[in-house]
């Protein structure tokens, strides 16, 4: 019987998850349609790239014990509301707001709450724009709002990011005085990049061509 006891809460687990990744696959497809249709019309993409995961049982375990949240398995889905993590990159922080808006404004995509840290950094320089939203997962026998973490952020935020999570890891949280200066520094240098990026791709779009690109004679 405790073998039965065990199966039963195994396949809640399964279920549980799979709930989680239907509903990063539904929005991975919402995004994919906003990058094909986009690239189709105007051949460039806002969208470089888009990563999605699973929150893993164990990183799922050290949360619902650091943040002491409940047990049970319904209201540990409201209260971890990252277990599905949708994460997309983008070349200019316009395009950041715009993904946001694009994906934001259909109706069965609920906006539960948003993070700007692009507008107000985070005290070590991070910066993304973080979405909760609930899209419905529709099931054999029933329809379920499923919490989904979405992050958007530019190539520079996330390369940053991506160095800070490793450095931040590898010394468990505590980064020596020195590695946080230089960390926040990259970071600046970061913003700075992506200034500068924008101002250029607006400066080439108004001198116009097809779809911003300027076409230059060859004088040879
Ligand atoms: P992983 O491994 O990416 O999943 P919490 O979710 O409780 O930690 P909060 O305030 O509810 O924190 O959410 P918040 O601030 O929106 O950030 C959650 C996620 O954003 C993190 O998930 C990271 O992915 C990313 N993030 C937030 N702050 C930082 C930061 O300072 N540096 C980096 N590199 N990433 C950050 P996890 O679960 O911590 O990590």
């Amino acid at each position: 019987d405790s073998r039965l006891a065990l199966k039963e809460l195994q396949n809640r687990l399964v279920a549980f998850q799979l709930k989680y990744q239907f509903a990063i696959d539904q929005l991975e497809t919402k995004i994919n349609i906003l990058r094909e249709e986009f690239e189709h019309t105007h051949e460039y993409s806002p969208i470089e790239h888009v990563r999605t995961r699973l929150k893993s049982m164990d990183s799922l375990l050290d949360k619902i014990e650091r943040t002491g949240s409940p047990r049970d398995l319904e209201q540990v889905g409201e209260h971890i509301r990252d277990i599905a993590g949708v994460r997309i990159t983008c070349a200019f922080v316009a395009d950041a707001y715009w993904i946001a808006d694009m994906l934001t404004s259909q109706p069965d995509v609920t906006v539960i709450e948003v993070k700007d840290y692009i507008v107000e950094p985070k005290d070590n320089g991070y910066q993304s724009l973080h979405l909760i939203v609930q899209t419905p997962v529709y099931l054999s026998d029933h329809t379920e709002q499923v919490y989904v973490e979405v992050q958007i952020r530019t190539i520079a935020m996330d390369f940053w990011a991506s160095l800070e999570h490793k450095i931040y890891y590898k010394y468990e949280g505590e980064i020596p005085e020195r590695l946080r200066d230089e960390l926040h520094q990259a970071a600046v240098v970061a913003d700075h990049l992506d200034r500068t990026m924008a101002r250029l791709h607006d400066e080439v779009s108004r001198l116009g061509g097809r779809d911003g690109v300027v076409r230059h004679q060859r004088h040879d």
